[in-house]
């Protein structure tokens, strides 16, 4: 155990963020502009979309803490780019602390699933799924994942071919509808 990190035990609930944060050894920043290709309206903002912290666990997991911002570019709610694991085997858990959301799944064959992902609940990502997660509420979303450190990400296929369906504003509400590329 020398070469590992020195993690102190944390709690970890929303009122309590901060611990993670402090021990997080990554912070990914992710406004509008970075969101190009991924929302169809995103533009050069400057607004903020969604952070992650990273730990790096000492044996063979990553945990990383999102933190999305409510609201929408254009029609679409706050999402992350979503992406493929880079590693066949790798899957991943994912618990909501906070907030009010939705996962999108899509198979490498283009099969497609949503679930609902709010405070309590958790969702698993077998491996070769896409994820990506939507903040349909008003409030932040935030999310605990936890992952294989082999893991990787693939961004350029989602970013290329998108996901089959979009999560937009209709009457007030939030639908889920198909995408029309
Ligand atoms: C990592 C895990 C999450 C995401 C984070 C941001 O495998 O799925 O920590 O990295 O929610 O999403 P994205 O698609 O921008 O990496
Ligand atoms: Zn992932």
């Amino acid at each position: 155990m020398a070469d590992s990190p020195s993690l102190n035990p944390f709690e970890l609930r929303k009122e309590n963020i901060d611990k993670f944060i402090e021990a997080s050894t990554n912070h990914i920043i992710r406004r509008e502009e970075d969101m190009i290709g991924f929302f169809k309206e995103a533009a050069d903002t400057g607004k903020l979309i969604y952070d992650v912290y990273e730990i790096e666990g000492p044996h063979s997991t990553d945990m990383g803490l999102t933190i999305m911002k409510p609201g929408k570019v254009g029609r679409e709610y706050h999402m992350t780019k979503g992406h493929f694991h880079e590693s066949g085997s790798a899957d991943e858990y994912y618990f909501c602390l906070s907030g009010k959301g939705l996962i999108l799944l899509q198979s490498a064959e283009g099969e497609l699933r949503h679930m609902p992902l709010d405070e309590g609940g958790g969702v698993y990502v077998p491996p070769g799924w896409a994820h990506r997660t939507v903040n349909v509420g008003n409030d932040d979303f935030i999310l605990l994942a936890i992952f294989p450190k082999d893991a990787g990400h693939d961004y350029g296929t989602i970013k290329e071919k998108g996901f089959g369906a979009m999560v937009v504003e209709v009457d007030g509400k939030y639908a889920i509808v198909d995408n029309p590329n």
